[in-house]
């Protein structure tokens, strides 16, 4: 169109040139009109930190006939076609188009194999004329898959809370009571146990709580009759203080400092809202409790238990262990974390699936 703008003479002469060479600009074949063939076979093949390799066959000059002249090479964060090729980034320094048929690999450096890519690219002949824009060929990063992982928890603190008295406790000793017990002096009075376990100190933030399981050894029980034993989480901070009431340990011992009791969460300072200890009134567990050995409770409501504790720490106080409080004689008495055998302390057992 610009020669409209010359001289007439200038004008006719230029024409003239143009003429002699044809339809097209390649002077050496002036007759192809023959794009190559359309690349449909790009692959991504590896990829290192910053490179991927590619592969595909060499089209030729004419469809799938000769000798491309050299490749156009593009790579984009977007998946890409004949409508967008033209604004995706060029890859430097294509290599030159074997004859066709030819498998080609050629390694793509400088991008970040982190990100999902595209890549696509077309042959150009010695004529100028341009294939169809390939494939897409997609990069996409590994996802790690998620670890399915399982870790025993003891408590940090455990402690008993006996009705009979604000004042008696039982931090450090040696094991755990719940339920009523016979009335022999007075009563029959009423033991809570509490337990709380580090969550957050040993599960990763932001993993989620599969299942848990709270595992206690009863050993010593007034009968082997089956009792209902509830896991109620405790909504209220508690203390384990230095009282030891020793073996058996039934009746506790004189609380110290920050042992928490029936009326306090830390003596001798804090009460508990409710006498006995402040916890849901539903229980996240419940469990038939018959005479020595171990016992597991595992509900749903449990694990929805730890995963707020895990979610968030400032809430975890713990569960409180009820027995049957309906009748004397159904005291039931556990092995502490301070038991002189390891093997029989508690264990909250919690599976968990982590995204590393
Ligand atoms: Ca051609
Ligand atoms: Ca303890």
């Amino acid at each position: 169109m610009q020669l409209k703008h010359l001289r007439n003479g200038l004008s006719l002469a230029l024409v003239s040139v143009l003429a002699s060479c044809g339809s097209s600009n390649n002077p050496t074949n002036p007759g192809d009109t023959t794009a190559p063939a359309r690349v449909t076979d790009l692959a991504v093949i590896s990829a290192g930190d910053q490179s991927v390799t590619l592969q595909w066959t060499a089209p030729g000059d004419d469809g799938h006939t000769g000798t491309a002249k050299k490749y156009d090479i593009r790579w984009s964060l977007n998946a890409i076609d004949g409508t967008n090729f033209g604004s995706a980034t060029v890859v430097a320094s294509p290599p030159p188009p074997s004859p066709a048929g030819t498998v080609e690999q050629f390694t793509v450096t400088g991008v970040d194999t982190t990100l999902t890519l595209h890549f696509a690219l077309r042959a150009i002949d010695e004529a100028g004329n341009k294939a169809s824009v390939s494939n897409d060929a997609l990069w996409m990063p590994a996802v790690p898959p998620p670890m399915h992982l399982t870790k025993n928890i003891p408590p940090f603190k455990d402690n008993s809370m006996y009705s009979e008295s604000d004042t008696l406790s039982n931090g450090s000793g040696e094991y755990l009571f719940t339920g009523q017990n016979a009335g022999n002096n007075g009563g029959p009075y009423n033991r809570r146990a509490l337990l709380a376990f580090a969550i957050s100190d040993s599960i990763p933030a932001g993993a989620v709580i599969d299942s848990v399981e709270l595992t206690l050894h009863v050993s010593k029980t007034p009968s082997g009759v089956l009792r209902t034993i509830s896991l109620h989480r405790v909504t209220a901070d508690w203390g384990e203080g230095a009282s030891n009431a020793g073996n058996p340990g039934g009746t506790g011992t004189g609380a110290r400092t920050n042992d928490a009791t029936w009326g306090y969460r830390f003596f001798p300072a804090t009460t508990w809202t409710t006498a006995g200890g402040d916890f849901d009134a539903g229980a996240s567990a419940q469990l038939q409790v018959g005479a020595f050995g171990f016992y597991t409770w595992k509900a749903a409501a449990m694990q929805a238990d730890v995963q707020a504790w895990l979610d968030t720490p400032a809430a975890n106080f713990g569960w409180i262990v009820i027995g049957d409080e309906t009748q004397s004689r159904t005291a039931r008495r556990f092995d502490s974390r301070e038991n002189v055998v390891p093997a029989n302390r508690p264990v909250l057992k919690v599976y968990y699936t982590t995204i590393p």
